[in-house]
């Protein structure tokens, strides 16, 4: 039964335990949304396999407690939540449920007791007009979940119609909640103070190659490989490869611009063939990949930065063209 906004209160408040449910590795609309509904009708959350790296740290800034792969039992209710087709809860049995939803598959709507699901830029959207309508301002942990869950689910507005602004100079109204902390939960400056070292400690080492395309950067940290790379992608790197020592093993992380990745560039691929060389393992995706061999880490970094540069050679930047 398809609902308005306005009558998902009452709906709701016929059952005792509520169970909201985000897809498979949520992201900050599914949880941010799956939250405020939590936080303003009760009930608890979960999510299939785990939620993204962005929506752990929504999590944690909203103090939500996410159950993965939550068991259908002791829930007479499931609210299925930014979830558009059956295939994103994975194995996960429903009988009685309910979507919350702005996509336009057909797939979990029809058996659903009732839902929602409209056309919008995020379903946070819809959980805001959920709210209003019910005579409900949500927590400033809940304002913030919603809000970035629009800012993330519009690529930070860039594909945004008008509504998603006003929605979100609503709630910023409403609810005191400021742009900045918005902002702050998706800064992608790490806040532990080991990481930021590592990272700063990676830039300061780093040994930079470039060619009129691409700027290669490689560097050594103690820890924190990964999001020392990251860094150095944010900060200018078109591929950063960072490694450390981990007594008889040593670590490289590797991560590459989109452009580096168009351009046809498999850090996968690389530090798969780097590691077997060597009697270790490496492999991830074309922008983001790791390895784990023995031998001494300068050796293995020097590998990986000659085969980058190789790959990138005679390759053309679309930089230059797009200006990205
Ligand atoms: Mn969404």
């Amino acid at each position: 039964m398809e609902i308005r906004e306005e009558d998902f209160r009452d709906l709701i408040r016929g059952h005792n335990r509520v169970l909201y449910l985000c897809h498979r590795n949520a992201d900050p609309d599914a949880v941010g949304s799956a939250f405020a509904l939590r936080e303003a009708f009760g009930g608890d959350i979960g999510a299939v396999e785990g939620v993204s790296r962005t929506a752990a740290s929504l999590r944690s800034a909203m103090g939500a407690d996410i159950e993965i792969d939550p068991s259908p039992q002791g829930y007479d209710l499931v609210v299925v939540v930014d979830t558009a087709v059956g295939q994103q809860i994975g194995g996960f049995n429903l009988r009685d449920y309910a979507v919350v939803d702005h996509h336009r598959d057909r797939d979990l709507i029809e058996s659903a007791l009732f839902y929602i699901q409209r056309p919008a830029d995020s379903t946070a959207e819809i959980v805001w007009e959920i709210l209003k309508r019910s005579d409900i301002l949500p927590t400033r942990e809940a304002a913030l979940g919603l809000v970035v869950g629009i800012i993330t689910d519009t690529g930070r507005f860039k594909h945004s119609g008008a509504s998603s602004f006003r929605t979100v100079a609503e709630i910023l109204e409403r609810t005191k909640l400021e742009y900045a902390e918005a902002l702050e939960v998706l800064s992608r400056v790490p806040t532990e103070r080991s990481r930021r070292i590592a990272a700063l400690r990676a830039a300061s080492r780093a040994q930079i190659e470039w060619t009129d395309d691409w700027v290669v950067v490689s560097s050594e940290v103690g820890a924190f490989e990964g999001s020392s790379a990251m860094t150095l992608v944010e900060i200018g790197a078109d591929v950063a490869l960072v490694g450390g020592g981990h007594g008889d093993v040593s670590r490289v992380s590797g991560r590459a611009r989109r452009d580096a990745v168009l351009a046809g560039l498999d850090l996968a691929a690389i530090m798969g063939e780097v590691a077997r060389g060597r009697g270790g393992d490496g492999g991830g995706h074309r922008g983001a990949a790791a390895l784990e061999a023995a031998g001494p880490l300068e050796d293995l970094l020097k590998e990986c930065r000659r085969r980058v540069v190789e790959a990138l050679k005679e390759k053309r930047s679309l930089r230059a063209d797009l200006s990205l």
